[in-house]
């Protein structure tokens, strides 16, 4: 299977997320690539190649240009504002009864385009996430051209991100923006299936109200886990695309017996559709030892879950979204891709 990686990941290195309190260091760090790509060397998993360059027209095809204008200017508004030493971190946010309007100052619209303190804006942030953008376009082409599988080694990850909110570390929807391209050449059916431990919010947002692109995910309930505030099974989609948002939440503790029984529910809704491709949103946060998760997935259940996304028998691109307990990140992340080649 060919593998597209950037090392321009190692541009976005946050210091602090707010997390459970208090600003801890980032669970989310370049470190975490490293292994996965150390993995897929070690296994031999085939070609590593380097990402082309899409620009920004396939970007702007899935956020808005005021979010990606704001993206990329941050740091150096940040810096000329005479702040160069800690990384950008939004603290007030535009909630209930407060109004959703861009104000002028940039705490405001750190704020305007957040929904949590887990994505701090960085000096390399913005070239690393378009990176990170490219890895998975790059992926995309070559399904696209034939290829029957590859892995997008993306970092930082994407599926939070909504057209124009960062948030759970995520700034580009990686994932999003490869359905899209897609789509724009040529493909009628695209089907996600999120597989992370964390509800693909900014996925399920992107495409609600749409039937070109079915959105599965399976992940801890929202009623005890981030992102809180979305991820229900009532969530199936809105107008045109009511019916293609299929949520499976799970409770904490769930194994790979519960975890298995959803994927198999999230496969079928997957088959009836007929996509054209799969794009698997890979997050391997649902192991027994995550930092930050409370699923208890074992290292030889990630080999099952590949060959169970094999047996739909459809081109498949796997995009890297979490994963925290970082030494095993590579042999979890791996297993998967090596599942779905020896099924
Ligand atoms: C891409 C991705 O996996 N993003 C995840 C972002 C999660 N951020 C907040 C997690 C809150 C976890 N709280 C429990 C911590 C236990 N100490
Ligand atoms: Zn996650």
């Amino acid at each position: 299977m060919l593998t597209i990686y950037s090392d321009d990941h190692r541009l976005h290195h946050g210091r602090c997320e707010l997390i459970d309190g208090e600003l801890k260091p980032c669970f989310e760090m370049p470190s975490r690539a490293d292994h996965v790509l150390k993995r897929v060397r070690d296994r031999a998993l085939g070609e590593v190649r380097e990402p082309g360059d899409f620009g920004m027209q396939p970007i702007a095809r899935v956020h808005a240009g005021d979010y990606l204008e704001f993206l990329e200017g941050a740091w150096a508004r940040w810096a000329a504002e005479g702040n160069p030493d800690g990384d950008l971190l939004p603290f007030t946010w535009p909630a209930r009864t407060l109004r959703a309007v861009r104000p002028d100052s940039l705490y405001g619209q750190v704020g305007y385009y957040s929904f949590d303190g887990g994505a701090p804006i960085t000096p390399g942030t913005w070239q690393a996430v378009y990176s990170s953008a490219q890895v998975a376009l790059t992926g995309q082409q070559a399904i696209a051209q034939g290829a029957n599988s590859a892995f997008a080694l993306c970092r930082p990850p994407g599926h939070h991100a909504a057209a124009d909110l960062m948030g759970g570390y995520c700034y580009l929807n990686n994932a999003a923006i490869a359905a899209q391209a897609c789509l724009d050449q040529g493909a009628l059916r695209v089907a996600i299936l999120d597989v992370d431990y964390h509800h693909g919010n900014g996925t399920q947002s992107i495409f609600y109200n749409r039937n070109d692109v079915l959105v599965t995910s399976i992940h801890g309930d929202p009623s005890f886990e981030f992102p809180f505030f979305l991820g229900y099974a009532d969530e199936v989609g809105e107008g045109a695309g009511r019916g293609f948002n299929y949520n499976l939440p799970l409770a904490a503790g769930s194994d790979w017996a519960a975890w298995s029984a959803a994927l198999e529910s999230a496969c079928q809704r997957i088959a009836a559709y007929a996509p054209d491709v799969v794009l698997v949103s890979l997050g391997v946060d649902t192991f027994k030892e995550d930092p930050i998760s409370q699923f208890k997935l074992d290292s030889p259940d990630y080999l099952r879950m590949g060959q169970r996304i094999a047996a739909l028998g459809k081109p498949t691109l796997f995009i890297m979204e979490g994963g925290y307990a970082v030494e095993e990140i590579g042999i979890n992340a791996v297993n998967v891709l090596e599942g779905f080649q020896g099924a």
